[in-house]
């Protein structure tokens, strides 16, 4: 079977992908090329293709299903389409931490991109003890770049709406809605979890105080277009060494708050640093002080040098607005841990902690930080806070 750019979708198996890249002449006629699907997420197919030269490219195409769960939930292939738009507005902004995107299929599904096989998956080099040196100074970057530049304090106002519309993503947004705001906070038939922690997650399903914070962050993520998120930005998410940062998989991008790719970089930090001690736990959290640094100077310089709204120029709302998001980025990394814990998409760093007893016993404090910190996101003040009551 030969696929090429003009067939009906299919999902492609290592033999078409290879076929599909030979017609689409990515490499030399007669090359040899060796080809894996490595695709370790929830929901595509990821085939590196390379030659005997190890010059490789990456094919990523949307299956019409969550591969998490199977054929039984449906999900849009337009995915595709919004992560290979998202990946080129990104490109305009931070050029240096995406991926180069060489061709997209909107039948297909498809995104053809650069190969980022020298740098690794964050989550699994923190799991092998790397700490990434500059990873929180790129992220910091990218998150005061992608989002103030997509907001209404540095696009016109009028083209944000245009983008708006080409970035609505409903099937992707009621993923977040459910797994991360809804169904981690009550009894769900998604909700996995240990039966040592029940005890744990009937006190988040009974706590009345906490349920109404939740309700409240989920309206702010349903209602407030603030600016184009990545929308799925965990350390999943995120190639790197140690001197470079490839932000990928953006499919869950859309027009929301601020703080939420901000709120779910700092849970996923939280999360490995739950489970380290001593120095090891410092090394994680020094990325929490960073990313936050490094976002506010940056997002701070373009406010002051490149905004289009009349506004910022009055003293106070700059430092209103950063207030704001790192109320909402508290919050947000709240939900991120208890869903990371007991909701349908766990983490390694939580799930491969052994032995078993540990692995509760961690679990359990990711729990209790995620309760912390929403219902006290508004006494939350800055990063030693939170680094207070990780210690806790
Ligand atoms: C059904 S998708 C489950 C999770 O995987 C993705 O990476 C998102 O985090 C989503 O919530
Ligand atoms: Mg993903």
């Amino acid at each position: 079977m030969t696929i090429t750019a003009t067939t009906e979708y299919e999902p492609l198996t290592e033999s078409t992908a290879v076929s599909l890249a030979k017609n689409l002449q990515f490499f030399k006629e007669g090359a040899l090329l060796h080809c894996r699907e490595i695709g370790d997420g929830n929901l595509n197919l990821v085939f590196h293709i390379r030659d005997e030269n190890n010059t490789g490219i990456i094919i990523k195409q949307a299956l019409p299903y969550a591969k998490v769960v199977g054929e039984s939930w449906p999900l849009t292939l337009h995915r595709a389409t919004i992560e290979g738009n998202y990946l080129k507005n990104a490109a305009t902004l931070v050029p240096n931490l995406v991926p180069k995107v060489y061709y997209t299929n909107e039948t297909l599904a498809i995104t053809i991109m650069e190969d980022l096989s020298h740098l690794e998956i964050v989550r699994n080099g923190f799991l092998d003890g790397k700490d990434f040196p500059l990873l929180s100074k790129h992220i910091g970057e990218y998150l005061a770049k992608t989002l103030f530049y997509t907001s209404d304090f540095g696009l016109n106002q009028q083209e944000k709406k245009k983008l708006q519309q080409a970035f609505a993503n409903p099937e992707l947004c009621k993923i977040t809605e459910d797994l991360v705001f809804t169904d981690p906070f009550f009894d769900s038939e998604t909700n996995e979890y240990e039966p040592e922690l029940l005890g744990s997650v009937e006190g988040i399903w009974n706590d009345a105080e906490l349920k109404l914070e939740v309700a409240k962050l989920k309206n702010t993520f349903l209602t407030s277009g603030e600016a184009l998120l990545h929308g799925d930005l965990h350390t999943g998410s995120i190639f790197a060494n140690d001197i470079d940062t490839k932000v990928i998989d953006p499919e869950f991008a859309f027009f929301g708050p601020i703080g939420f790719d901000i709120g779910q970089f700092f849970a996923n930090i939280l999360i490995q640093a739950i489970t380290r001690e001593g120095s090891q736990r410092s090394n994680v959290t020094s990325h929490l002080y960073q990313v936050w640094e490094e976002f506010t100077v940056t997002f701070s310089d373009l406010w002051k040098t490149e905004s289009v709204e009349y506004f910022t120029q009055t003293p106070g709302y700059l430092d209103y607005i950063l207030t704001k998001v790192f109320t909402d980025s508290i919050g947000f990394a709240g939900c991120e841990l208890i869903r990371r814990t007991i909701g349908l998409a766990h983490v390694a760093d939580l799930d491969k902690i052994k032995p078993h007893e540990r692995r509760i016993s961690v679990k359990q404090q990711a729990l209790f930080l995620g309760q912390t910190l929403i219902k006290n996101a508004t006494n939350i003040r800055n990063i030693q806070d939170v680094e207070l009551l990780l210690e806790k």
